[in-house]
């Protein structure tokens, strides 16, 4: 008897487990936390204001279909890597209803 009280909390234990590992993954996508890289085309790089203006396709962690906009980058050091006209791969979440670049490289260079 102890034995099969033993083994329906060890089942329930993992189905709870496996719950709530699905849910915390929902929840990162929905914020924006687990974030796939985008591309893009650099239109324009304003790097006092730390905003870059980008020409880019289908961002799916953020359910935005392609165009072109303006985005504050996380570090302003991030725009030294990347050049207007340069086609770039990044990855953008959002902070509380703002946008902000937390990675951003040439399309061309190697992941790290
Ligand atoms: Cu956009």
């Amino acid at each position: 008897m102890k034995v099969r009280i033993l083994i329906v909390s060890m089942v329930a234990l993992i189905c709870y487990s496996a719950v709530s590992a699905a849910v915390l993954v929902v929840a990162a996508q929905q914020d924006g936390l687990v974030a796939d890289m985008t591309e893009g085309v650099v239109r324009k790089i304003d790097k006092d204001a730390g905003k870059i203006t980008l020409k880019h396709g289908e961002i799916k962690n953020l359910n935005m279909p392609p165009m072109t906009m303006v985005y504050s980058v996380h570090d302003k050091s991030l725009l030294d890597a990347v050049q207007t006209g340069e086609k770039v791969k990044f990855k953008v979440i959002n902070e509380g209803g703002k946008f902000v670049i937390k990675e951003i490289r040439p399309a061309a260079a190697p992941p790290e």
